[in-house]
């Protein structure tokens, strides 16, 4: 996987450095860390990010290796300024027979999304549409820059969305304006969608990246065993009846009690100074 923090351009000869450039801009994600963030950029500017199998591929992987490094505490996926992602990619899909997309398997990648149990931040510019939607509400929390669109344009193509838009997007928005948005394939801008309850902020396109950033490294200053525990009780509450997931909370909460770190925030709180945590 492409590192932004690790591509070696240590040569001077001027070709094989260029080269050396090309082949990492060519990657489909850009993979950097920040103290405890670690970040994916989609990089595949010349297709709006089209989501390819490739790039799902590198992704999962990268966000997996992120959950495993005990260092990162906090992930955040962004594109570029004009572009989330325009979609899964068509080109990949346009002639595919059911025994292919059955073989592909891809909705197992989606899954192991699903189960990364560190927050994930999505940073979105630009085109958020169909699988493009689908990823950023995979993550956690939406820093929407104002020229975000959002929506799942399947309908036009002759198909529906297809990893979870219609049960992620009715669950955020209600049923009414999921069906607007899913039997029309309309775009709705950042603003609708912060007001339907689909993005977490709305931020200036100059900076949505370094707002999204910020917060990361807000959120990762925190507990990182709570942090984990608290992006668990609240996926749960989508999953689950009020009382059962009252008492999911309860049981997380009361497991804090065993990490030093619930001390130490406690203790660091009293005695008026910044907690000191270690993610045990
Ligand atoms: N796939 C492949 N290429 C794409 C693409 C996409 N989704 N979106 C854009 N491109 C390519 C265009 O073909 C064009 O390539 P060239 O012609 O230059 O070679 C280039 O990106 C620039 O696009 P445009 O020329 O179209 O740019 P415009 O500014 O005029 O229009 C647009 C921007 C975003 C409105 C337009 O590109 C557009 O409508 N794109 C398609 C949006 C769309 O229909 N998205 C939904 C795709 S279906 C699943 C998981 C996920 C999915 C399915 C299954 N499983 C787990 C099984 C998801 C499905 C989808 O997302």
């Amino acid at each position: 996987m492409a590192d932004a923090g690790s591509i070696s351009l240590k040569t001077t000869n001027p070709k094989k450095r260029a080269a050396r450039i090309a082949d990492h801009m060519s990657e489909p994600i850009i993979i950097e860390t920040q103290s405890h963030v670690g970040i994916v950029t989609l990089n595949r500017p010349d297709v709006l990010n089209a989501l390819s199998l490739d790039l799902m591929t590198k992704l999962v992987d990268a966000l997996e290796a992120f959950d495993d490094d005990k260092n990162i505490h906090v992930i955040v996926i962004s594109g570029s300024e004009k572009v989330w992602a325009a979609g899964a990619d068509i080109k990949d899909m346009a002639n595919a027979s059911v025994i292919d997309m059955y073989e592909r398997n891809q909705f197992a990648r989606w899954e192991r999304i699903k189960r990364i149990r560190k927050p994930i931040i999505a940073a979105v510019s630009g085109y958020a549409l169909g699988g493009g939607c689908e990823l950023a509400m995979h993550c956690d929390v939406i820093i929407a820059s104002e020229t975000a669109k959002f929506g799942q344009p399947e309908i036009n193509i002759g198909v529906i969305p297809g990893a979870g838009g219609t049960q992620r997007l009715t669950r955020a928005i209600g049923k009414f304006r999921a069906m607007d948005m899913v039997l029309t394939g309309r775009f709705i801008t950042a603003h609708e969608a912060h007001r339907f309850g689909l993005v977490s902020r709305v931020v200036p396109k100059e900076n949505f990246r370094e707002s999204a950033l910020k917060l990361a490294h807000e959120m990762a200053a925190r507990a990182p065993i709570a942090l984990r525990l608290a992006k668990e009780a609240v996926l749960k509450a989508a999953e689950t009846s009020l009382s059962e997931g009252l008492e999911y909370e309860r049981k997380l909460f009361y497991m804090l009690f065993a990490t030093e770190d619930q001390k130490e925030g406690m203790a660091a709180f009293l005695e008026k100074r910044k907690a000191d945590y270690r993610g045990r």
